[in-house]
């Protein structure tokens, strides 16, 4: 093992563990809300404390890029989900999961009109199955826990890429173990391009550039580690002080003095990133989850959830070669109060991610139109109900949507084939949770809180709704059939915080 590698291991006491936290939300079931019996869990220290990122020499590495499955030359992929050894430290294999083999996994690229067909095999001990994160798809192809192929088994994908060009993005979506395979390395992007799209001449080929983030922890033999089971404030969210960059630690990427096309994804765990460049003030925010934006937005920095997508535009043209450009995540502690695994960053840190280097000349004269394309709003009046989701945590700690532990059987709402509602989503919890809806695509109608986002002008599958906040969106179901709702934390969506609806 290459001696950078060298771990420090922090001594972590359990009074630091009490300074400054509130615990409205601490969710293990065996947990009671009894001071004694919190503290006697804090007092156990994690075994996880193996913070091998302040030895590590940051922006070493390149930058991996996904390969891409393009779905004009490819007619039916497979994706064998299976246990696999990679590189994600140079000269050190890490055990992972994988499908095709090796991280990260490849992008799949698709036209809209064209039709997607994939086989995806099971090779793993447990049933899984994958859900398109944003395309709207059929119940039987969405990727519902009620779908899961057990081991040996095949499941055949078919269905029409009818929607928006956009950043979208497909992971593993078993009951109760979404957190767990995810973090191991079953997710990946999914493109897709339109005509329309096409027109605008945006930054394409090596200038377009996919990055999906997650943090991660590795023992000392450079092993992912997952939650502990027996460290509950791990239910709150599983953190990590290794950002990877489409499965490279803190990578570097050489670019041209050019503007550059980022796609991207905050495929964590439970980080909200608020991302920003050193030596860049400001960039422009042209598309968010399911598609561009009326016209680029101007930003400092773009708060982004899990499962949330941004697709902006860098502009490297007035640097020079040998210029660095980090790319790092401000502290965003509005994010959460509550109590974290303390051995790692959290909302609160200053983190860095990636560095881009300037190595070579350009002569970027490309222009970014002024309008990017039209986004019909959905009208209020159209609604014919509004419906009211709360996120709380019920006693016992348990991540609930409406107080209601979810149950792959019950269906929690019935909505209407072809009409319009407005759902109020109210967050009574001391964290902010990415609210994910699957079939369907919304507009954020108003939130009620301090923070404005930028990203909610666009089109959307996943909001982030702050601590006390109430969200309205507002969107129209084409597609029939039973889908999910839930929190995209995924350890509290595998806790619980899901719900299931029947279109009809
Ligand atoms: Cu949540």
């Amino acid at each position: 093992m290459n001696r950078r590698y060298f771990l420090h291991l922090s001594v972590i006491t359990a009074g630091y563990l009490l300074v400054g936290c509130e615990d409205r939300g601490a969710s293990d079931k065996k947990q009671s809300p009894k001071p004694p019996e919190i503290d006697s869990a804090l007092d156990k220290l994690s075994p996880q404390v193996e913070n091998i990122a302040e030895d590590f020499i940051p922006f070493s590495q390149k930058l991996k890029i996904p390969s891409e499955i393009n779905f004009s030359d490819t007619s039916k992929p497979v994706f064998t989900a299976q246990k696999s050894n990679v590189n994600i430290f140079e000269d050190v294999k890490t055990d992972v999961l994988t499908f095709q083999g090796g991280l990260p996994n490849p992008t799949i690229r698709i036209t809209r009109g064209d039709t997607f067909n994939l086989d995806l095999i099971n090779n793993l001990a447990d049933p899984t199955i994958i859900h398109w994160h944003g395309l709207i798809v059929p119940e039987e192809m969405d990727g519902h826990p009620l779908s899961v192929i057990s081991t040996n088994q095949t499941k055949h994908y078919h269905y029409l890429v009818n929607q928006n060009a956009g950043t979208y993005w497909y992971h593993s979506h078993p009951h109760g173990r979404t957190g767990e395979e995810i973090y191991y390395g079953l997710s990946g992007l999914y493109i897709v391009d339109d005509k329309q799209e096409e027109y605008l001449n945006l930054p394409k080929g090596e200038r377009e550039v996919p990055l999906i983030i997650q943090d991660r922890r590795f023992d000392n033999k450079l092993q992912l580690l997952y939650k502990d089971p027996d460290f509950l404030h791990d239910n709150n969210g599983v953190l990590g002080d290794v950002i990877l960059v489409n499965s490279t630690p803190f990578p570097f990427y050489e670019v041209k003095t050019a503007k550059y096309r980022l796609r991207i994804l905050n495929g964590s765990s439970a980080r909200t990133y608020k991302l920003a460049f050193d030596n860049i003030e400001n960039f422009l925010l042209i598309g968010t989850d399911a598609g561009l934006l009326e016209e680029p937005i101007s930003v400092e920095s773009i708060v982004l959830g899990v499962a949330e997508r941004i697709d902006i535009i860098v502009d490297f043209t007035a640097k020079q070669i040998g210029d660095k450009v980090t790319l790092k995540t401000l502290p965003f502690k509005e994010g959460s109060n509550m109590r974290m695994n303390p051995s790692y960053p959290s909302f609160d840190a200053l983190m860095d991610i990636m560095q881009f280097h300037i190595t070579e000349e350009f002569k970027d004269t490309s222009v970014l139109p002024e309008k990017l394309v039209n986004i019909p709003r959905i009208k209020e009046s159209d609604a014919i109900q509004t419906r009211k989701i709360t996120m709380e945590v019920i006693s016992g700690g348990i991540w609930t949507l409406d107080k209601k532990p979810y149950d792959m059987h019950r269906i929690d709402q019935r909505v209407k084939l072809d009409t319009t509602e407005i759902w109020e989503i109210k967050n009574t919890a001391h964290m902010a949770h990415p609210f994910h809806v699957h079939g369907v695509h919304f507009q954020v109608l108003d939130r009620d809180g301090k923070l404005s986002f930028p990203t909610d002008k666009g089109w959307k599958d996943t909001v982030l709704v702050m601590p006390n906040e109430t969200v309205r969106i507002i969107m129209h179901f084409t597609m029939p059939g039973l889908f999910l709702y839930h929190c995209h934390i995924l350890e509290h969506e595998d806790h619980s915080m899901m719900a299931n609806f029947l279109v009809e």
